[in-house]
């Protein structure tokens, strides 16, 4: 059993039903858990600007999938909810991004873990230490050290969590 922790990000097609959506089908994936989901919010793009606020979250998983399987199973939710890759940075009706899967640190053709760019986005770091605010990264940097370097937040909350 391993614990990873999965960004999510939609900015078109009704984000929140989105990742509502997205969260259930994680939820009924082989031997896997869904443990916790943070807050939603509404956060600026990244990237190219001409295109609408996202709706993004943090769920918090137990697996037993290979972290290949997991990056399977996570595009089959995309691809089920219609995600169309159109530009880079672009758009999109559901992204799933592995943060980190366990301490494992991986560099393959497919799977960069910890995800490349976490810790310089606020609406990763933000909703990560909602749900596990003593989390360290594999390398030794604790995601409570990244979150002083928040300097301010422009988010929205969009949903409370529970
Ligand atoms: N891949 C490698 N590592 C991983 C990982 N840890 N998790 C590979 C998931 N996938 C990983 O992904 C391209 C390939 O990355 C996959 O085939 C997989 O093998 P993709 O989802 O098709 O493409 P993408 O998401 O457009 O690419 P990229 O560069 O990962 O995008 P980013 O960096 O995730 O940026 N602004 C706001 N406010 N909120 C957002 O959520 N998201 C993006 C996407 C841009 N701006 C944003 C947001
Ligand atoms: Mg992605």
């Amino acid at each position: 059993m391993v614990i990873a922790y999965i960004a999510l990000g939609s900015n078109l097609n009704q984000p929140v039903q989105q990742l509502n959506a997205a969260i259930e089908a994680m939820a009924v994936l082989p031997q896997t858990q869904v443990l916790a989901v943070s807050s939603f919010y509404r956060s600026k793009p990244l990237g190219p600007q001409d295109q609408p606020d996202y709706v993004n979250a943090v769920a918090k998983l137990q697996t037993e999938l290979a972290p290949l399987a997991l990056l399977d199973a996570l595009q089959q939710i995309e691809n089920q909810q219609g995600r169309v890759r159109l530009r880079h940075w672009g758009e999109r009706t559901l992204d799933l991004d592995i943060l980190l899967y366990g301490q494992r640190v991986i560099q393959s053709e497919r799977l960069t873990i910890p995800h490349y760019d976490m810790r310089n986005r606020e609406f990763v770091i933000i909703p990560l230490y909602e749900i596990d605010s003593d989390l360290i990264l594999p390398d030794g940097v604790k995601l409570s050290d990244l979150m002083k370097n928040i300097k301010n937040n422009k988010m929205t909350l969009v949903i409370q969590n529970k």
